[in-house]
């Protein structure tokens, strides 16, 4: 796309024409790359991290077989961003997750059945989000946006070194809550990275239903909002890319959105059949494009990553799957009575009232 007539400022705000990448989809180095290749120790870190992801999430796919899980959204083929964006985030910062997103809350620290317990349907929220600095993951599409904003724009009138990072799909951003998060954030130079994991559909509505824009990254300049389109399954890529973000909106540069573009290998969820809207060859051409395997080659050809070590990582992964399996095989312990709390500070009179006729229900 040409830009000329663009003044510098608009130019500054667009993306780049192809997305930006460090490892092509053989794990080769891209010539002369617009970002700084992560440290080995990142990288290898970001390979562990995967494959422990990966390992978590084929996991939870099978707890939903065996009814252990009422749900799972399956980030197969996600985890360059899922793992890539969490690591680039600094102790203090915050995130912003999606129901998809469970494989970024466990890279972050989150207990793994805690994770689930949402999904699990036995309570509202598994784990404490001040422990990590991880909002509740979202099921109403974009609100996050909202809270990702409101909290960072808060930090920032505080003078908290905080800067939030805010996962959202590609169906999300057509939602209002998006814009107006975009363009308040932009407003108040809040230190908020938008990463839209642009993973082709929304649920079974492709991209060339979904939106006409050139990118997805291209609705940042409406809003005066700088704007990188990367390729979503390059993890060192992701890595660099929302580092550098983060690094720009804690030094006061504001805002920054970021489409990466990847691609969504099972189903939207278990209830769903992708087979009734998309074609294997699809799936097969991003099969290729498999984030783990460029690392992994990456590494292997610099040496990092030998059989001895791949070996370790996957015995690590085991055990993790195994905790999560014991954990989410255990009866919950539950009680019906605090399906009222924690909806409103002050609960309603309707709420109360019901609460009360459980109680007699269940004391009779
Ligand atoms: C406000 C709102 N509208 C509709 C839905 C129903 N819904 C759940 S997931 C989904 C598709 C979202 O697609 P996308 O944003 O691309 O995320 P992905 O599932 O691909 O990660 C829809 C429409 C919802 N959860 N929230
Ligand atoms: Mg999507």
């Amino acid at each position: 796309m040409s830009v000329t007539g663009l003044s510098a400022r608009e130019r500054s705000l667009l993306p780049t024409d192809l997305p930006l990448a460090l490892l092509d989809r053989n794990g080769i180095p891209v010539d002369d790359p617009a970002l700084e290749m992560p440290a080995d120790e990142v990288l290898l870190e970001l390979h562990r991290r995967i494959v422990i992801g990966r390992r978590f999430d084929t996991q939870a796919t099978a707890l939903t077989r065996q009814g252990r899980l009422a749900v799972y959204p399956s980030s197969r083929g996600q985890e360059a961003c899922e793992v890539g964006a969490v690591l680039a985030l600094r102790e203090q910062d915050w995130l912003f997750p999606t129901y998809r997103d469970s494989v970024a809350l466990v890279t972050r620290g989150v207990d793994p059945v805690q994770t689930l317990t949402l999904l699990q349907g036995s309570w509202h929220l598994g784990y404490d989000p001040y422990e990590h600095k991880v909002g509740p993951q979202c099921t109403p599409l974009a609100t996050n946006t909202l809270h990702a904003v409101g909290l960072a724009h808060a930090a920032r009138l505080k003078g908290e070194d905080t800067v939030a990072l805010v996962l959202l799909g590609d169906g999300a951003t057509s939602e209002g809550d998006t814009h107006e998060a975009l363009n308040f954030a932009a407003v108040w130079k809040a230190p908020v990275v938008f990463l839209v994991q642009n993973n082709g559909y929304a649920i079974s509505v492709p991209m060339s239903k979904q939106s006409a824009a050139p990118s997805l990254a291209h609705k940042g300049i409406g809003y005066g909002v700088p704007s990188y389109l990367i390729d979503g399954n390059d993890p060192a890529g992701v890595y660099a890319t929302v580092r550098e973000a983060i690094t720009a909106a804690a030094a006061g540069g504001g805002p920054a959105l970021i489409e990466a573009k990847t691609y969504r290998i099972e189903a939207h969820t278990n209830a769903d059949d992708a087979g009734r809207y998309r074609d294997s060859e699809e799936v097969a051409a991003w099969l290729d494009r498999d984030p783990l395997d460029r690392i992994e080659r990456y590494l292997s050809t610099r040496g990092l990553l030998d059989e001895e070590r791949r070996a370790e990582i996957q015995a690590e992964a085991e055990d993790f799957a195994a905790t999560v399996r014991e954990g989410m095989n255990a009866e919950p312990e539950l009680d019906p009575a605090h399906l009222f709390a924690h909806v409103y500070a002050q609960p309603t009179k309707a709420l109360r009232e019901q609460a009360a006729m459980l109680a007699e229900e269940l004391a009779s």
